[in-house]
């Protein structure tokens, strides 16, 4: 009779529908954002979502400090040059991940206060199946040959 109740409990629980199972599944890794000259008011951030789940979860929006609002960016390749793409949202299909990376799918931030600094850490968050998941992002120069030249323009 106890193991009974457990287990109604636990499959209680497991139903929760929404925005804490969601939240519990998603992790963000290694964030970081590009340090670009301090005339710039846009730049890029990165991060790893993984989905630890059996439910694929949906990234619909993001935010920062510093910036006025931040968009969901692909980079994609149309005759020979590279132009970014605003998504309206990212799916992280479940068990697997997906980065944000230099070249590829990025999160940018536009308007910024003022530049942050190298070193200087920023707040930042994806809004996953609808709530805000943040993490911690470090401001860094780009790595050598990650398309460092690669230019914001929209
Ligand atoms: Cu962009």
């Amino acid at each position: 009779m106890q193991f009974l109740k457990l287990l109604v409990f636990a499959l209680c629980v497991l139903a929760l529908p929404g925005t804490r199972a969601a939240q519990a599944q998603a992790v963000l890794e290694d964030a970081w954002v590009r340090a670009l000259p301090p005339t710039q008011a846009n730049t890029a951030a990165y991060v790893t979502v993984r989905n630890l789940g059996d439910e694929p979860l949906s990234i619909s929006g993001a935010g920062a400090s510093l910036a006025a609002s931040v968009e969901l960016h692909d980079t994609v390749e149309v005759d020979g040059m590279l132009r970014m793409r605003q998504q309206e949202s990212v799916t992280v299909p479940a068990g697997e991940s997906v980065v944000f990376g230099p070249g590829g799918l990025h999160l940018m931030l536009l308007g910024l206060e003022r530049m942050p600094a190298v070193g200087e850490t920023l707040e930042l968050c994806l809004e996953i199946n609808g709530a805000p998941l943040c993490t911690q992002a470090e401001t860094r120069r780009a790595p050598a040959g990650s398309g460092s030249n690669h230019q914001h323009h929209h």
